[in-house]
Protein backbone atom coordinates (compact mmCIF):
# COMPACT_ATOMS: atom_id res chain seq x y z
CA UNK A 1 0.00 0.00 0.00
CA UNK A 2 1.29 3.07 -0.77
CA UNK A 3 1.99 4.93 2.46
CA UNK A 4 3.19 8.55 1.61
CA UNK A 5 2.10 11.09 -1.35
CA UNK A 6 5.93 12.79 -1.32
CA UNK A 7 8.08 10.49 0.58
CA UNK A 8 11.28 12.13 0.15
CA UNK A 9 9.56 15.41 1.69
CA UNK A 10 7.54 13.10 4.07
CA UNK A 11 9.94 11.26 5.36
CA UNK A 12 12.93 14.17 5.15
CA UNK A 13 15.67 14.19 7.55
CA UNK A 14 15.34 16.37 10.30
CA UNK A 15 18.51 18.44 8.46
CA UNK A 16 17.58 18.60 5.20
CA UNK A 17 13.78 19.88 6.42
CA UNK A 18 15.98 22.86 8.29
CA UNK A 19 17.74 23.61 5.11
CA UNK A 20 14.58 23.43 2.88
CA UNK A 21 12.87 26.13 5.56
CA UNK A 22 16.45 28.42 6.03
CA UNK A 23 16.09 28.92 2.77
CA UNK A 24 12.02 29.07 1.93
CA UNK A 25 12.16 31.67 4.63
CA UNK A 26 14.57 34.01 3.31
CA UNK A 27 13.28 34.20 0.28
CA UNK A 28 9.56 34.82 1.32
CA UNK A 29 11.24 37.94 3.52
CA UNK A 30 12.55 39.05 0.36
CA UNK A 31 9.47 38.75 -1.57
CA UNK A 32 7.21 40.36 0.75
CA UNK A 33 9.66 43.26 1.79
CA UNK A 34 9.58 43.78 -2.14
CA UNK A 35 5.87 43.51 -2.83
CA UNK A 36 3.73 44.27 0.26
CA UNK A 37 4.42 47.98 1.69
CA UNK A 38 2.24 46.85 5.09
CA UNK A 39 5.21 44.10 5.56
CA UNK A 40 7.83 46.26 4.68
CA UNK A 41 6.82 49.12 6.63
CA UNK A 42 6.17 46.23 9.94
CA UNK A 43 9.57 45.56 9.32
CA UNK A 44 11.21 48.75 9.65
CA UNK A 45 9.17 49.79 12.53
CA UNK A 46 11.54 47.05 14.03
CA UNK A 47 14.54 48.13 12.56
CA UNK A 48 14.97 45.39 10.17
CA UNK A 49 15.84 44.71 6.45
CA UNK A 50 15.63 41.38 4.94
CA UNK A 51 19.52 40.91 5.23
CA UNK A 52 18.57 40.47 9.23
CA UNK A 53 16.62 37.03 8.35
CA UNK A 54 18.92 34.46 7.51
CA UNK A 55 17.33 31.79 8.41
CA UNK A 56 14.57 29.96 10.78
CA UNK A 57 16.95 30.82 13.91
CA UNK A 58 16.05 34.61 12.99
CA UNK A 59 12.51 33.93 12.49
CA UNK A 60 11.86 35.54 16.46
CA UNK A 61 13.07 38.73 14.99
CA UNK A 62 10.04 39.30 12.47
CA UNK A 63 6.15 40.94 14.17
CA UNK A 64 3.43 39.11 14.42
CA UNK A 65 0.69 39.42 12.23
CA UNK A 66 -2.88 38.97 13.48
CA UNK A 67 -6.37 39.20 12.26
CA UNK A 68 -7.09 42.79 12.82
CA UNK A 69 -4.01 43.24 10.52
CA UNK A 70 -5.95 40.95 7.73
CA UNK A 71 -9.47 42.54 8.17
CA UNK A 72 -7.50 46.23 8.23
CA UNK A 73 -5.60 45.15 4.85
CA UNK A 74 -9.24 43.61 3.06
CA UNK A 75 -9.46 42.99 0.33
CA UNK A 76 -6.17 44.10 -1.54
CA UNK A 77 -3.05 44.93 1.22
CA UNK A 78 -1.65 42.17 1.44
CA UNK A 79 -1.45 40.89 -1.66
CA UNK A 80 1.78 39.36 -2.96
CA UNK A 81 1.18 38.98 -6.94
CA UNK A 82 -0.69 41.31 -9.29
CA UNK A 83 -3.99 40.35 -9.09
CA UNK A 84 -3.74 39.14 -13.18
CA UNK A 85 -1.49 36.42 -11.56
CA UNK A 86 -4.12 35.05 -9.40
CA UNK A 87 -6.67 32.63 -9.87
CA UNK A 88 -8.68 31.81 -6.59
CA UNK A 89 -9.52 33.53 -3.33
CA UNK A 90 -11.01 31.53 -0.48
CA UNK A 91 -12.57 33.39 2.86
CA UNK A 92 -13.57 33.27 6.10
CA UNK A 93 -17.36 34.39 7.28
CA UNK A 94 -16.64 37.75 8.40
CA UNK A 95 -17.49 39.76 11.20
CA UNK A 96 -19.38 42.77 11.29
CA UNK A 97 -19.18 42.73 7.64
CA UNK A 98 -15.44 42.65 7.46
CA UNK A 99 -13.93 39.34 5.66
CA UNK A 100 -10.46 37.83 5.44
CA UNK A 101 -9.35 36.50 2.08
CA UNK A 102 -7.05 35.40 1.14
CA UNK A 103 -5.66 34.74 -2.86
CA UNK A 104 -3.48 31.99 -4.72
CA UNK A 105 -2.04 31.91 -8.19
CA UNK A 106 -2.06 28.34 -9.82
CA UNK A 107 1.32 27.41 -7.63
CA UNK A 108 -0.16 28.00 -4.36
CA UNK A 109 -3.30 26.09 -5.34
CA UNK A 110 -0.91 23.48 -6.47
CA UNK A 111 0.79 23.18 -3.50
CA UNK A 112 -1.97 23.44 -1.17
CA UNK A 113 -3.72 20.35 -3.47
CA UNK A 114 -0.24 18.20 -2.15
CA UNK A 115 -0.90 19.20 1.37
CA UNK A 116 -4.31 17.67 1.03
CA UNK A 117 -3.16 15.04 -1.07
CA UNK A 118 -0.89 13.79 1.72
CA UNK A 119 -3.80 13.70 4.39
CA UNK A 120 -5.79 11.24 1.93
CA UNK A 121 -2.62 9.29 1.10
CA UNK A 122 -1.92 8.87 5.24
CA UNK A 123 -5.24 7.45 5.69
CA UNK A 124 -4.85 4.98 2.82
CA UNK A 125 -6.44 6.92 -0.31
CA UNK A 126 -5.07 5.43 -3.48
CA UNK A 127 -6.95 5.50 -7.12
CA UNK A 128 -8.84 2.32 -5.90
CA UNK A 129 -10.82 4.89 -3.38
CA UNK A 130 -13.64 6.56 -3.86
CA UNK A 131 -13.58 9.92 -1.97
CA UNK A 132 -16.84 11.30 -0.91
CA UNK A 133 -16.17 15.44 -0.07
CA UNK A 134 -19.04 16.63 2.08
CA UNK A 135 -17.15 19.65 3.46
CA UNK A 136 -18.80 22.83 2.26
CA UNK A 137 -17.91 23.99 -1.32
CA UNK A 138 -17.47 27.66 -2.19
CA UNK A 139 -15.50 30.45 -0.07
CA UNK A 140 -14.60 27.64 2.57
CA UNK A 141 -11.84 26.05 1.95
CA UNK A 142 -12.78 22.62 3.44
CA UNK A 143 -14.56 21.52 -0.19
CA UNK A 144 -12.42 23.18 -2.19
CA UNK A 145 -9.49 22.02 -0.74
CA UNK A 146 -10.23 18.61 -0.11
CA UNK A 147 -11.62 17.92 -3.63
CA UNK A 148 -8.19 18.87 -4.90
CA UNK A 149 -6.11 16.68 -2.64
CA UNK A 150 -8.50 13.23 -3.64
CA UNK A 151 -8.12 14.15 -7.72
CA UNK A 152 -4.09 14.39 -6.71
CA UNK A 153 -3.98 11.35 -4.51
CA UNK A 154 -6.07 9.61 -7.50
CA UNK A 155 -9.27 8.72 -5.72
CA UNK A 156 -12.72 9.02 -7.38
CA UNK A 157 -13.82 12.39 -6.29
CA UNK A 158 -17.50 12.56 -5.16
CA UNK A 159 -17.76 16.55 -5.05
CA UNK A 160 -21.51 16.70 -2.48
CA UNK A 161 -20.58 19.91 -0.75
CA UNK A 162 -22.84 19.45 2.79
CA UNK A 163 -26.25 18.72 3.53
CA UNK A 164 -28.76 17.25 2.02
CA UNK A 165 -28.40 13.96 3.79
CA UNK A 166 -30.56 11.64 1.62
CA UNK A 167 -28.39 12.48 -1.40
CA UNK A 168 -25.31 12.06 0.29
CA UNK A 169 -26.27 8.66 1.39
CA UNK A 170 -27.47 7.35 -1.81
CA UNK A 171 -24.36 8.43 -3.49
CA UNK A 172 -22.18 6.87 -0.59
CA UNK A 173 -24.02 3.40 -1.26
CA UNK A 174 -24.73 3.63 -4.60
CA UNK A 175 -20.52 4.31 -5.54
CA UNK A 176 -19.25 2.67 -2.74
CA UNK A 177 -17.69 5.29 -1.47
CA UNK A 178 -14.41 4.79 0.80
CA UNK A 179 -13.15 7.84 2.18
CA UNK A 180 -15.37 10.20 4.13
CA UNK A 181 -14.11 13.66 4.34
CA UNK A 182 -16.79 16.44 6.64
CA UNK A 183 -16.47 17.84 9.94
CA UNK A 184 -16.78 15.14 12.86
CA UNK A 185 -20.48 16.61 13.37
CA UNK A 186 -21.73 15.85 10.02
CA UNK A 187 -20.40 12.48 10.36
CA UNK A 188 -21.81 11.92 13.40
CA UNK A 189 -25.07 12.88 11.72
CA UNK A 190 -24.25 10.85 8.80
CA UNK A 191 -23.63 7.75 10.98
CA UNK A 192 -26.73 8.22 13.22
CA UNK A 193 -28.95 8.79 9.64
CA UNK A 194 -26.98 5.45 8.37
CA UNK A 195 -28.29 3.42 11.56
CA UNK A 196 -31.72 5.09 11.04
CA UNK A 197 -32.78 3.68 7.58
CA UNK A 198 -30.63 0.55 8.41
CA UNK A 199 -27.82 1.02 5.73
CA UNK A 200 -24.99 0.07 7.76
CA UNK A 201 -24.29 -3.26 5.54
CA UNK A 202 -24.44 -0.82 2.35
CA UNK A 203 -21.74 0.95 3.02
CA UNK A 204 -17.82 0.63 2.10
CA UNK A 205 -17.05 3.08 4.51
CA UNK A 206 -13.16 2.19 5.52
CA UNK A 207 -11.61 5.94 6.74
CA UNK A 208 -12.73 9.58 7.65
CA UNK A 209 -11.11 12.95 7.74
CA UNK A 210 -12.77 15.16 9.68
CA UNK A 211 -11.57 18.31 11.01
CA UNK A 212 -12.50 22.48 10.93
CA UNK A 213 -13.73 22.18 14.64
CA UNK A 214 -12.87 20.36 17.94
CA UNK A 215 -14.02 17.17 18.46
CA UNK A 216 -13.26 14.57 21.44
CA UNK A 217 -11.08 11.08 21.22
CA UNK A 218 -14.66 10.33 22.54
CA UNK A 219 -16.55 11.65 19.90
CA UNK A 220 -14.12 9.73 17.44
CA UNK A 221 -14.67 6.24 19.04
CA UNK A 222 -18.12 6.57 18.55
CA UNK A 223 -17.72 7.43 14.54
CA UNK A 224 -15.57 4.91 14.34
CA UNK A 225 -17.69 2.30 15.95
CA UNK A 226 -20.99 3.45 14.31
CA UNK A 227 -19.61 3.26 11.13
CA UNK A 228 -16.76 0.70 11.23
CA UNK A 229 -13.82 3.18 10.39
CA UNK A 230 -11.14 4.64 11.77
CA UNK A 231 -11.11 8.78 12.18
CA UNK A 232 -8.69 10.81 11.23
CA UNK A 233 -8.46 14.72 12.34
CA UNK A 234 -7.21 17.49 9.69
CA UNK A 235 -6.63 20.74 11.07
CA UNK A 236 -5.92 24.07 8.64
CA UNK A 237 -7.44 27.65 8.55
CA UNK A 238 -8.44 29.75 6.02
CA UNK A 239 -5.89 32.42 6.47
CA UNK A 240 -2.67 29.89 6.07
CA UNK A 241 -4.31 27.60 3.17
CA UNK A 242 -6.87 25.69 4.84
CA UNK A 243 -7.12 21.95 5.06
CA UNK A 244 -4.26 20.18 5.02
CA UNK A 245 -1.68 22.76 7.33
CA UNK A 246 -1.74 19.40 9.20
CA UNK A 247 -3.01 15.91 8.90
CA UNK A 248 -3.27 12.64 11.14
CA UNK A 249 -1.33 9.69 10.15
CA UNK A 250 -2.13 5.70 11.49
CA UNK A 251 -1.09 6.36 14.80
CA UNK A 252 -3.82 9.11 15.08
CA UNK A 253 -1.97 10.52 18.24
CA UNK A 254 -1.74 14.42 16.73
CA UNK A 255 -1.47 15.80 13.02
CA UNK A 256 1.55 15.89 10.88
CA UNK A 257 2.52 19.95 9.99
CA UNK A 258 3.60 19.97 6.64
CA UNK A 259 5.87 21.76 7.35
CA UNK A 260 8.15 22.36 4.06
CA UNK A 261 5.08 25.15 3.72
CA UNK A 262 4.29 26.13 6.95
CA UNK A 263 6.94 26.70 10.35
CA UNK A 264 4.77 26.46 13.09
CA UNK A 265 6.17 27.73 16.38
CA UNK A 266 3.97 28.56 19.82
CA UNK A 267 4.07 31.33 21.80
CA UNK A 268 2.87 32.62 25.14
CA UNK A 269 -0.20 34.45 24.05
CA UNK A 270 0.25 37.60 26.74
CA UNK A 271 4.18 37.61 26.31
CA UNK A 272 4.74 36.91 22.73
CA UNK A 273 7.77 35.19 23.51
CA UNK A 274 8.40 31.88 22.01
CA UNK A 275 7.66 28.57 23.80
CA UNK A 276 9.96 25.54 23.66
CA UNK A 277 8.57 22.10 21.91
CA UNK A 278 6.25 20.16 24.73
CA UNK A 279 4.17 23.35 26.33
CA UNK A 280 1.28 24.84 25.57
CA UNK A 281 0.90 27.87 23.94
CA UNK A 282 -0.36 30.01 20.96
CA UNK A 283 0.15 28.51 17.53
CA UNK A 284 1.34 30.87 15.14
CA UNK A 285 2.55 30.15 11.22
CA UNK A 286 4.35 31.28 8.76
CA UNK A 287 3.98 30.32 5.31
CA UNK A 288 7.11 29.96 3.41
CA UNK A 289 5.77 29.18 -0.24
CA UNK A 290 2.54 30.94 -0.50
CA UNK A 291 3.02 33.45 -3.55
CA UNK A 292 -0.12 35.75 -3.62
CA UNK A 293 -1.16 35.20 0.42
CA UNK A 294 2.03 35.24 2.17
CA UNK A 295 1.53 35.48 5.92
CA UNK A 296 4.66 35.75 8.14
CA UNK A 297 4.12 34.73 12.01
CA UNK A 298 0.36 34.83 11.75
CA UNK A 299 -1.36 34.05 15.30
CA UNK A 300 -4.09 31.80 15.02
CA UNK A 301 -5.38 32.30 18.55
CA UNK A 302 -5.41 28.43 19.06
CA UNK A 303 -3.69 26.67 21.92
CA UNK A 304 -1.71 23.83 21.00
CA UNK A 305 1.12 21.99 21.69
CA UNK A 306 4.11 20.41 19.39
CA UNK A 307 6.22 17.37 19.08
CA UNK A 308 9.11 15.98 17.93
CA UNK A 309 8.81 12.65 19.40
CA UNK A 310 9.32 10.17 16.80
CA UNK A 311 6.24 8.73 14.97
CA UNK A 312 5.84 5.01 14.15
CA UNK A 313 4.74 6.07 10.45
CA UNK A 314 7.42 7.08 9.49
CA UNK A 315 7.25 10.91 8.94
CA UNK A 316 9.44 13.39 10.60
CA UNK A 317 7.26 15.99 10.30
CA UNK A 318 6.84 17.50 13.61
CA UNK A 319 3.21 16.91 15.14
CA UNK A 320 0.77 19.11 16.56
CA UNK A 321 -1.82 18.10 19.26
CA UNK A 322 -5.43 18.25 18.73
CA UNK A 323 -6.25 22.62 19.24
CA UNK A 324 -7.51 22.86 22.69
CA UNK A 325 -9.22 25.75 22.85
CA UNK A 326 -8.87 29.46 21.37
CA UNK A 327 -6.55 32.77 22.73
CA UNK A 328 -9.71 35.05 21.74
CA UNK A 329 -13.32 34.58 21.38
CA UNK A 330 -14.65 32.96 18.56
CA UNK A 331 -16.42 29.86 18.68
CA UNK A 332 -17.23 27.45 16.36
CA UNK A 333 -20.26 26.19 15.87
CA UNK A 334 -21.45 23.73 13.28
CA UNK A 335 -18.05 24.38 11.37
CA UNK A 336 -18.53 28.04 11.26
CA UNK A 337 -16.51 30.27 13.10
CA UNK A 338 -18.94 32.92 15.14
CA UNK A 339 -17.73 35.74 17.17
CA UNK A 340 -19.74 37.15 19.91
CA UNK A 341 -19.85 40.21 18.98
CA UNK A 342 -21.10 39.44 15.24
CA UNK A 343 -24.11 38.74 17.61
CA UNK A 344 -24.03 41.52 19.52
CA UNK A 345 -24.06 43.93 16.17
CA UNK A 346 -27.05 42.09 14.71
CA UNK A 347 -29.00 42.96 18.46
CA UNK A 348 -28.13 46.42 18.61
CA UNK A 349 -29.27 47.11 14.86
CA UNK A 350 -32.31 45.52 15.95
CA UNK A 351 -33.14 47.48 18.45
CA UNK A 352 -32.07 45.49 21.60
CA UNK A 353 -29.81 46.02 24.24
CA UNK A 354 -26.67 44.49 24.19
CA UNK A 355 -27.56 42.26 27.57
CA UNK A 356 -28.04 38.95 25.74
CA UNK A 357 -26.13 35.29 26.31
CA UNK A 358 -25.39 32.48 23.92
CA UNK A 359 -25.61 29.32 25.12
CA UNK A 360 -23.64 26.39 22.92
CA UNK A 361 -24.47 22.68 23.17
CA UNK A 362 -24.17 19.50 21.28
CA UNK A 363 -26.36 17.02 21.06
CA UNK A 364 -26.44 13.92 19.57
CA UNK A 365 -22.98 15.38 18.55
CA UNK A 366 -24.28 18.43 16.88
CA UNK A 367 -23.83 22.02 17.88
CA UNK A 368 -26.90 24.00 18.79
CA UNK A 369 -26.98 27.64 19.77
CA UNK A 370 -29.33 29.33 21.72
CA UNK A 371 -29.39 33.44 21.95
CA UNK A 372 -31.55 34.61 25.10
CA UNK A 373 -31.84 38.42 24.57
CA UNK A 374 -33.55 40.55 26.83
CA UNK A 375 -36.61 42.46 25.89
CA UNK A 376 -36.16 46.35 26.51
CA UNK A 377 -39.33 48.30 28.53
CA UNK A 378 -39.90 50.17 25.42
CA UNK A 379 -40.50 46.26 23.77
CA UNK A 380 -42.03 44.52 26.60
CA UNK A 381 -44.63 42.00 25.74
CA UNK A 382 -46.57 39.45 27.46
CA UNK A 383 -48.26 38.75 24.37
CA UNK A 384 -47.09 35.17 23.26
CA UNK A 385 -48.19 36.10 19.70
CA UNK A 386 -45.98 38.97 19.58
CA UNK A 387 -43.11 37.48 21.30
CA UNK A 388 -43.02 34.76 18.96
CA UNK A 389 -42.99 37.07 15.83
CA UNK A 390 -40.08 39.17 17.49
CA UNK A 391 -38.41 35.87 17.99
CA UNK A 392 -38.82 34.94 14.32
CA UNK A 393 -37.09 38.22 13.11
CA UNK A 394 -34.02 37.71 14.84
CA UNK A 395 -33.39 34.13 13.85
CA UNK A 396 -33.59 35.70 10.53
CA UNK A 397 -31.14 38.05 11.37
CA UNK A 398 -28.79 36.08 12.78
CA UNK A 399 -29.03 33.85 9.78
CA UNK A 400 -28.35 36.05 7.57
CA UNK A 401 -24.97 37.66 9.68
CA UNK A 402 -23.71 34.16 11.00
CA UNK A 403 -24.93 31.78 8.24
CA UNK A 404 -26.08 29.34 10.79
CA UNK A 405 -29.52 28.65 12.76
CA UNK A 406 -29.49 30.05 16.29
CA UNK A 407 -32.66 29.39 18.43
CA UNK A 408 -33.34 33.02 20.04
CA UNK A 409 -35.36 33.44 23.38
CA UNK A 410 -36.70 37.02 24.52
CA UNK A 411 -36.71 36.66 28.27
CA UNK A 412 -37.70 39.58 30.31
CA UNK A 413 -35.99 42.67 31.17
CA UNK A 414 -33.39 42.70 33.49
CA UNK A 415 -33.22 38.88 34.43
CA UNK A 416 -29.95 38.21 32.23
CA UNK A 417 -27.73 38.60 35.78
CA UNK A 418 -25.49 40.95 35.52
CA UNK A 419 -21.65 40.46 36.04
CA UNK A 420 -19.44 42.78 38.10
CA UNK A 421 -16.65 41.89 36.06
CA UNK A 422 -15.90 40.91 32.34
CA UNK A 423 -19.55 39.94 31.31
CA UNK A 424 -19.89 35.84 30.73
CA UNK A 425 -21.59 36.35 27.28
CA UNK A 426 -21.46 32.46 25.81
CA UNK A 427 -21.55 29.25 28.41
CA UNK A 428 -20.17 26.86 26.15
CA UNK A 429 -21.60 23.12 27.51
CA UNK A 430 -19.74 21.36 24.74
CA UNK A 431 -17.71 18.51 26.05
CA UNK A 432 -14.45 18.57 23.97
O1 LIG B 1 -11.84 25.24 9.14
C1 LIG B 1 -10.25 24.85 7.37
C2 LIG B 1 -10.53 23.39 7.42
C3 LIG B 1 -11.48 22.85 6.56
C4 LIG B 1 -9.82 22.57 8.27
C5 LIG B 1 -11.71 21.50 6.59
C6 LIG B 1 -10.05 21.21 8.29
C7 LIG B 1 -11.00 20.67 7.45
P1 LIG B 1 -11.53 28.23 8.97
O2 LIG B 1 -12.98 28.20 8.66
O3 LIG B 1 -10.74 29.44 8.61
O4 LIG B 1 -10.79 27.05 8.24
O5 LIG B 1 -11.39 27.93 10.53
C8 LIG B 1 -10.11 27.81 11.11
O6 LIG B 1 -10.98 26.25 12.74
O7 LIG B 1 -8.18 28.30 13.56
C9 LIG B 1 -9.31 26.29 14.40
O8 LIG B 1 -9.75 27.10 15.46
C10 LIG B 1 -10.48 25.51 13.84
N1 LIG B 1 -10.08 24.17 13.38
C11 LIG B 1 -9.76 23.78 12.13
N2 LIG B 1 -9.47 22.47 12.11
C12 LIG B 1 -9.58 22.02 13.41
C13 LIG B 1 -9.40 20.75 14.06
C14 LIG B 1 -11.05 25.70 8.34
N3 LIG B 1 -9.04 19.66 13.38
C15 LIG B 1 -10.23 27.46 12.58
N4 LIG B 1 -9.59 20.69 15.39
C16 LIG B 1 -8.88 27.14 13.21
C17 LIG B 1 -9.95 21.79 16.10
C18 LIG B 1 -9.97 23.10 14.21
N5 LIG B 1 -10.15 22.99 15.54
Amino acid sequence: MKRYYQPEIETASPEQMRAWQDERLVKQVQHVWDNIPFYRKKMEEKGLTPADIKGVDDLKKLPFITKDDLRECYPYGLLGKPLKDCVRIQSTSGTTGKRVGAFYTPHDVDLWEDCCARAITAVGGTEEDVCQVAYGYGLFTGGPGMNGGSHKAGCLTLPMSSGNTDRQLQFMTDLGATILCCTPSYAAYLAESIHERGLRDQIKLKAGIFGAEAWSEEMRRDIEKQLGIKAYDIYGLTEITGPGVSFECEEQTGMHVNEDHFIPEIIDPNTGEVLPDGVKGELVFTSITKEAFPLLRYRTRDICVLSRKKCSCGRTLIKMAKPMGRSDDMLIIKGVNVFPSQVEAVLLEQGYPANYQIIVDRVNHSDTMEVQVEMTPENFSDSLAKITAMEKNLVVALKTMLGIYAKVKLVAPKSITRSEGKAVRVIDKRKI
